[in-house]
C-alpha cells in the first residue's frame, strides 16, 4: 500500500509527517499538483490519501484550485480509495463554511460548516476534549477512536450535529463544547475524517492514525451508511469534557558559550545572581542560567503528560530568527518527538537580515510551521501593532504580523504573548491614564494594603515599557485576529508566589479568545487556585518543572481532584 499526503500549502504538515515516521511509515509521498495526482492512477497496488489540515477554509479551497487539485480530489473521493481528512481536511468535504462566504467546498457532505457561538465559551475551541462514537456496538466501526481518551481540537468553525440533516448520515462521533454538539468525526464508504488533530493528540491520536493505515493496508471495507431511521434514533449524548490545559514553557537563549539552552528568569532576569538577592532585582554579570537542553526537556515534558509546549526564543529581538538556525533546528527535532501542540515565540515579525535581506512575518512564521510548530507567539510586535491601531482610531490596515499570519494560517495559529508589569500609583492623587483599570490592593495582604496599580505592557522581554495597558493590548490583539493570549507577569515571573489572578480576571473579562495564565507557579495548588478563581482555559509554568520541584503528573492529578477535566495520557 502506498501512502500519500496532500500538500496544499497548509501550515504544520510536518507534524503529520513526523507521526507517520514515528509509526513506522516513513515512505509516504507528497502530492503537490495535478500531475502528481494523475500518476496515482498508474499505480497498481493499493493506495491511501491523507489531507492534513491547518488554516482557513478559503485558503485550503483556493490552494486546491490553484494547484489543480480540486477536481482530481473529487474524483479520488468518488473512487472508493481510502481518504483520511484532518481538521480543514474534514471541513472541505462540506458544501460551504461561514468562515469563507462564497467559497464552495467539495460538497461531498451537502451541509454547511458554521461558527461556534462565543457567548458562553472561548472561541476557537482550542484544547483537549472527548468524543462519543454514535455506534459503539461494533468495535470495527470505531476507527481506533476511544470515548475515554481526549483529542486536541483547534477550530472556530464546526459541523453542527443535527439528526435531521444529511450530515447525520456521515456522523461517526460527536463532541460537546459549551452548549453546542458538533460532529467530531465523519465516516462513510471510503471516507474517514476528524475535526481534531490526531497527529497532535499524543498516543491516543497516533493510535487512530496507526489503525487507519493498517486497515487501509488490509483493504478497508466500505463503511455502510446508517439508515435515516438510525440517524434519528441514535442518541448523541456527549458530555462537555473540555479539559484545562497544563503547559510547560521553555525560555530558550544562547548561553555565554553560544549554545542554545533552556534558561529561566525571575522577573525576566535570567542571569545568576552574584550579589545576595536584595529587595530589587539587580542585573548582574552572572552567567546565563542553564537549566537543560531544549529538545531533551521538551521530550521529557511530553512524556510526562504536558498538554502543550511553548518554546520562547527570548533574545530573538536582536535579529531575525531565520538567521537563528539553531532555533529552527530545535523546533524541527523537538517536533519529531513531541505529538502535542508546539507554540514557538520570539522574533515573529517583519525583519531585515544584516545582509539586507527582508523577511516578512509570514515568512518567519511559515519557516516555523514547516519545521513543526503549530502556533507562533508574537510579543513586542503586538504592542507596536496595537499602538498603531490606536493611532488610526481603531481601524486596522492589515499589515501587522498578527493580521498577515492569521490571514494565511488562521487565527488559531497566532498567539499574542503579553509581558505586563505593575505600575504602582497613589490612589489619592493619581490623575494619569487607565484609572478605570486600577487594581486596589487587598486589605488582608500586607504587601498590597493601601496600594493601587495598573498593568503596563513592555517589549523586548520587559526591557522597554510602552504607553499601552494590558486591557488595550488584549482587546487590540483579538481585534487584529489573534487566536489566543499568553498572559505573562513580570512581577510574578519566577517568584513561586502563584499566578496574578487580578491580572488574569481583568484580561479574561475583555476577550472571548482563550487565555493562558503564566508566571509565578510555585506549587501544584497554584494551578487549582487559578482555575477556581478565574475562568482561564490553561495555565503555564517553567521554573518549577525545570528545577523538578513539581511534576506535571502531580499538577494534573490535583486539577482533576479539584473537579476539573484533565487529560490522562
Ligand atoms: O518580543 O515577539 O520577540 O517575543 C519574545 C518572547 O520571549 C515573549 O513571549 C517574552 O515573554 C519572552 N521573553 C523575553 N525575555 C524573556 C526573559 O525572561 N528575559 N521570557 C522572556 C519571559 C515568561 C514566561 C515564563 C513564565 C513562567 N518568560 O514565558 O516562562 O513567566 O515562568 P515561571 O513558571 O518560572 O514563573 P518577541
Amino acid at each position: 500500500m502506498r501512502l500519500f499526503l496532500l500538500d496544499h500549502g497548509a501550515g504544520n504538515v510536518q507534524s503529520l509527517a513526523n507521526s507517520l515516521t514515528k509509526l513506522g511509515y516513513p515512505d509516504y509521498k507528497w502530492i503537490k499538483n495535478a500531475h502528481d495526482f494523475a500518476q496515482l492512477h498508474a499505480i497498481s497496488d493499493s493506495l491511501a490519501l491523507i489531507f492534513p489540515g491547518q488554516g482557513a477554509f478559503h485558503t485550503a479551497i483556493q490552494s486546491l484550485h490553484d494547484r489543480g487539485l480540486f477536481e482530481p480530489l473529487q474524483e479520488y473521493l468518488a473512487s472508493g480509495k481510502p481518504y483520511f481528512g484532518i481538521c480543514v481536511g474534514m471541513q472541505v468535504l462540506f458544501a460551504s463554511s461561514a468562515e469563507s462566504p462564497g467559497t464552495q467546498g467539495l460538497g461531498t457532505i451537502p451541509c454547511p460548516i458554521v461558527r461556534f457561538d462565543d457567548a458562553d465559551k472561548a472561541v476557537p475551541h482550542m484544547g483537549w476534549n472527548s468524543v462519543e462514537c454514535l455506534d459503539p456496538s461494533d468495535p470495527s466501526n470505531l476507527e481506533g477512536v476511544s470515548s475515554t481518551s481526549h483529542y486536541y481540537f483547534v477550530h472556530s468553525y464546526c459541523a453542527k450535529y443535527d439528526p435531521s440533516t444529511p450530515a447525520a448520515e456521515w456522523a461517526h462521533s460527536t463532541t460537546q463544547y459549551g452548549q453546542e454538539v458538533f460532529i467530531s468525526t465523519v465516516r462513510k464508504q471510503n471516507i474517514f475524517a476528524t475535526q481534531f488533530h490526531p497527529e497532535k493528540s499524543g498516543p491516543a491520536g497516533l493510535n487512530i492514525l496507526r489503525h487507519w493505515i493498517e486497515q487501509s493496508r488490509r483493504g478497508r471495507t466500505l463503511a455502510p451508511s446508517p439508515s435515516p431511521a438510525l440517524c434519528i434514533t441514535r442518541p448523541s449524548k456527549p458530555k462537555d469534557s473540555f479539559t484545562k490545559r497544563i503547559i510547560a514553557c521553555l525560555d530558550v537563549r544562547a548561553n555565554d558559550d553560544g549554545d542554545l539552552v533552556v534558561t529561566k528568569g525571575d522577573q525576566y532576569d535570567v542571569r545568576e545572581k552574584s550579589s545576595p538577592s536584595g529587595t530589587t532585582v539587580v542585573r548582574t554579570a552572572g552567567a546565563v542560567r542553564n537549566l537543560g537542553k531544549p529538545v531533551a526537556l521538551a521530550d521529557k515534558y511530553y512524556t510526562s503528560g504536558a498538554d502543550e509546549l511553548c518554546l520562547l526564543n527570548i533574545t530573538s529581538f536582536r535579529h531575525s530568527p531565520l538567521r537563528d538556525q539553531p532555533m529552527l533546528a530545535v523546533v524541527r527535532v523537538a517536533a519529531e518527538k513531541v505529538f502535542v501542540p508546539l507554540t514557538i515565540g520570539g522574533g515573529i515579525k517583519d525583519s531585515v537580515d544584516p545582509d539586507g535581506t527582508k523577511r516578512s512575518a509570514v515568512e518567519v512564521a511559515g519557516a516555523y510551521f514547516r519545521a513543526g510548530a503549530d502556533k507562533v507567539s508574537i510579543g513586542s510586535e503586538a504592542v507596536y501593532a496595537v499602538e498603531k491601531l490606536r493611532a488610526a482610531n481603531n481601524v486596522a490596515d492589515g499589515t501587522s504580523a498578527i493580521e498577515t499570519i492569521s490571514k494565511v494560517y488562521g487565527s488559531q495559529a497566532v498567539v499574542v504573548s503579553i509581558d505586563p508589569k505593575r505600575v504602582f500609583i497613589n490612589p489619592a492623587t493619581y490623575d494619569g491614564p487607565y484609572r478605570e483599570e486600577l487594581v486596589y490592593g487587598q486589605d488582608d495582604d500586607p504587601d498590597q494594603r493601601g496600594k493601587a496599580w495598573w498593568y503596563q505592557c513592555t517589549v523586548s522581554g520587559g526591557r522597554d515599557a510602552r504607553p499601552v495597558s494590558v486591557v488595550e493590548l488584549a482587546k487590540g490583539a483579538q481585534k487584529l485576529g489573534a487566536g489566543e493570549i499568553l498572559l505573562n507577569s513580570i512581577d510574578r515571573d519566577g517568584t513561586g508566589l502563584g499566578f496574578d489572578r487580578d491580572l488574569i480576571r481583568m484580561v479574561k473579562n475583555v476577550v472571548s479568545i482563550p487565555v493562558v495564565a503564566s508566571s509565578g507557579a510555585g506549587t501544584k495548588e497554584h494551578f487549582v487556585d487559578v482555575f477556581k478563581e478565574t475562568n482561564v482555559e490553561s495555565a503555564l509554568a517553567a521554573g518549577i518543572f525545570h528545577r523538578e520541584e513539581v511534576r506535571i503528573e502531580d499538577v494534573k492529578g490535583s486539577v482533576k481532584e479539584a473537579g476539573f477535566n484533565s487529560r490522562v495520557i
